[in-house]
C-alpha cells in the first residue's frame, strides 16, 4: 500500500537546544540540582575537599560536604519534545571562577542558587550576571535547618531588580527543579522579546 504524504508519520521535530547555567556560592546545591533533573548521567568534575583546603573552604552550613566541583557539572533535560536544556553547573569556590567566562558563552540564562543561611555567598554570582546582562532567576534552595523567608525578603536582601524572579526550591527534587528551569527559560525569553521590541521601536 502507498501512503499519501499527509498519512506518513509526522517528521521528527528538531528540538531547540538552550544553554542554562547553574551558579551560586560554595556548597549551595548546584551539582545536586543538575543531578536531580538530568536525563543523562550527569558529567561531574568533583574532587575531594582536603585538609589543605580547610583554611580557604568555608564549610559552615555544609559540614557534611566531602567533595567540590572543580570545573563544571553537565546535564540535559527535555522540557518539551521540542525544547531541550543543556545545564552547566559552575564551580562554587572563588579559586575556580576563571571557568565562568568560558561556561557562560552562549548561555540563554542562569539560575543563581542561594542559601538563606549564607546569602552573601551568592552576591558575586548576582553581580556577574547583572554586569553581563545575562537574564537570571534566583532559586532559594530550602535546606531543612534554614529559616524560611518569603521570596520578597530575599529579593530585597539581594537588591534585585523587580523583574528578576525569586523561586523557593529543593535542589534534590526533580519537579521542584523543573519549575525553576521553566521559570528561567520564561524569564529569559520575555527579556529577549522585550529587547527585540525596543530595537524595532527605536
Ligand atoms: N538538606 C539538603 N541538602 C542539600 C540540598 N541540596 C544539596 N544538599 C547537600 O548539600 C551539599 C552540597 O551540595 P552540592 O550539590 O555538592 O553543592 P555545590 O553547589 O555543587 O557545591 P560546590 O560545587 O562545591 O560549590 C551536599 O552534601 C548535598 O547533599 C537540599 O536542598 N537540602
Ligand atoms: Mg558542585
Amino acid at each position: 500500500m502507498i501512503f499519501g504524504r499527509s498519512e506518513r508519520g509526522k517528521p521528527p521535530v528538531e528540538p531547540v537546544t538552550l544553554k542554562i547555567l547553574v551558579a551560586g556560592g560554595f556548597g549551595v546545591g548546584k551539582t545536586t540540582l543538575v543531578g536531580a533533573v538530568s536525563e543523562i548521567r550527569p558529567l561531574r568534575t568533583e574532587e575531594l575537599l582536603t585538609e589543605a583546603g580547610r583554611p580557604v573552604d568555608d564549610l559552615s552550613g555544609v559540614e557534611g560536604k566531602r567533595t567540590t566541583t572543580v570545573a563544571m557539572d553537565f546535564g540535559r533535560i527535555t522540557l518539551r519534545e521540542d525544547l531541550v536544556l543543556y545545564l552547566f553547573g559552575t564551580p562554587g569556590q572563588e579559586r575556580f571562577w576563571f571557568m565562568w567566562d568560558e561556561l557562560s558563552e552562549g548561555a540563554l540564562g542562569a539560575v543563581v542558587l542561594a542559601d538563606t543561611r549564607r546569602l552573601e555567598d551568592c552576591f558575586a554570582a548576582v553581580d556577574y550576571f547583572e554586569r553581563r546582562s545575562i537574564p537570571f532567576l534566583v532559586g532559594v534552595n530550602c535546606f531543612e535547618d534554614a529559616a524560611r523567608y518569603p521570596a520578597e525578603d530575599v529579593r530585597q536582601a539581594l537588591d534585585l531588580d523587580a523583574g528578576v524572579p525569586v523561586v523557593l526550591c529543593d535542589a534534590r527534587d526533580r519537579e521542584s527543579v523543573k519549575e525553576v528551569l521553566v521559570g528561567v527559560v520564561r524569564h529569559a525569553m520575555s527579556r529577549t522579546a522585550a529587547a527585540r521590541h525596543r530595537t524595532v521601536a527605536t
